[in-house]
C-alpha cells in the first residue's frame, strides 16, 4: 500500500504555549472524560461536580491515517491532581502495535509512563528538550507532576490508532502521587 500523495507543508509550533498553526483538529479532555483513570473516585466526583476542570488538549494537523503519513500533534496537559494522583492523559496502546511513537517535551515537567502487556513498566522523566522514545507495543500515559502547563511535541505513523480499552481495564503499571518530598511514582 503506497500513501496518498500530499503537498508537502510545514507549522509553526509554539514551544511554550503548545500552539500548532495551522491545526485541523482539536480534542479536549475533562475530568469527566476520565473517571475511572484516577484512584481516588470521590475525590474526582468532586471535582467534576465543582466544575469538571479541562485536564488536556490536543491539536494536530490531520493527515489520512495510513501506512507511510506521519501525523504531527501537540498536547498542553493542564497543572492539578485528583486527590494526591497528578492530572495525566487516559493513555492508550496503539491499534496496530507494531507501532511506535516520539515525544519532545517543550515546556514544564511530567512524566512519560510505558507498559507493556507482558508487565514490563518505565518512567521517563520529561521536560524542555527531553525526547521520548515510544518503542512498538509500549502503552503510554504523560502525567505533569509541575505547577504549569507540561507541553510536548509528538509524531506517530498515521496508521497507528489508539487503542484505550485495554488500559480502561487493565489500568497503567504506575501511578504519580504528589508527596511532601515531591512527585512518588506508586
Ligand atoms: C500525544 C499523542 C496523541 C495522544 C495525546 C493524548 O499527543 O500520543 O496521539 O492522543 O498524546 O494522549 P491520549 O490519547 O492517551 O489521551
Ligand atoms: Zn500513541
Amino acid at each position: 500500500m503506497t500513501a496518498t500523495p500530499l503537498n508537502p507543508f510545514s507549522l509553526l509550533l509554539d514551544f511554550r504555549s503548545g500552539a500548532l498553526q495551522p491545526y485541523t483538529s482539536r480534542t479536549e479532555r475533562h475530568l469527566s472524560d476520565m473517571k475511572g483513570a484516577y484512584a481516588d473516585r470521590s475525590a474526582l466526583e468532586h471535582l467534576v461536580d465543582a466544575g469538571d476542570p479541562l485536564v488536556y488538549e490536543v491539536l494536530q494537523y490531520d493527515v489520512p491515517e495510513e501506512v507511510g503519513q506521519l501525523i504531527c500533534c501537540t498536547t498542553v496537559l493542564h497543572p492539578g491532581t485528583v486527590g494526591d494522583e497528578y492530572f495525566m492523559t487516559k493513555g492508550h496502546y496503539h491499534s496496530v502495535r507494531e507501532t511506535g511513537e516520539v515525544y519532545l517535551g517543550l515546556c514544564g515537567r511530567g512524566y512519560l509512563l510505558l507498559m507493556t502487556e507482558e508487565g514490563g513498566h518505565s518512567a521517563t522523566p520529561m521536560g524542555p528538550g527531553i525526547v521520548g522514545y515510544v518503542p512498538p507495543y509500549w502503552a503510554h500515559r504523560t502525567v505533569n507532576t509541575g505547577e504549569e502547563p507540561f507541553v510536548f511535541f509528538a509524531v506517530y505513523p498515521g496508521q497507528a490508532g489508539h487503542d484505550y480499552g485495554t488500559i480502561e481495564q487493565s489500568g497503567f503499571a504506575q501511578r504519580v502521587l504528589r508527596a511532601a518530598e515531591g512527585p512518588v511514582l506508586k
